[in-house]
């Protein structure tokens, strides 16, 4: 199976929830590794930018506001088959929806403070990593 990378981002609701450590050890014990880091309170231009294939969408000014609202946690993940492994640790968008045991089902409160992003294929995880981390600062063992 191939090697990938994906974009996770642990959201404010989560980072205000204490539980970035509880969603690295999800990460970890998955076979992902955390190859970049960085903790970023997001400008509007940059949550925008990040989710700009949503901006025609009703939920996109609440997805702005939401992002926003506190400090997040962003990392680059790899590992085989990273970017469905990753989504399945995350569970479904909508926290009612998500199976049990999955980042959101535990963590999240609702459609809006969901926990966590993960990319949703390899052309946008590579967008999305580049949109975050200069290649000097991804450090691939
Ligand atoms: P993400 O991009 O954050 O990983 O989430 P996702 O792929 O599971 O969901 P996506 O469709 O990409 O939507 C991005 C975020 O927008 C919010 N959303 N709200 N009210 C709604 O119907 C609705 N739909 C989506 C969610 O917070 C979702 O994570
Ligand atoms: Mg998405």
């Amino acid at each position: 199976m191939a090697i990938e990378r994906t974009l996770s981002i642990i959201k404010p609701d989560a980072v205000a929830k204490n539980v970035i450590g509880q969603i690295y050890s999800r990460f970890e014990n998955a076979g992902l590794k955390i190859i970049a880091a960085r903790m970023i309170h997001l400008s509007r231009a940059e949550a925008e930018g990040f989710y700009a294939v949503h901006r025609e969408r009703p939920f996109f000014k609440d997805l702005v506001d939401f992002m926003v609202s506190g400090p997040v946690i962003v990392q680059a993940l790899e590992g085989e088959n990273a970017i469905l492994k990753h989504r399945d640790l995350m569970g479904a968008t909508d926290p009612k929806k998500a199976e049990k045991g999955t980042i959101r089902a535990d963590f999240a409160d609702s459609i809006d403070a969901n926990a966590v992003h993960g990319s949703d294929a390899a052309e946008t995880a590579k967008v999305e990593i580049s949109y975050f981390f200069p290649a000097l600062n991804i450090y691939s063992r």
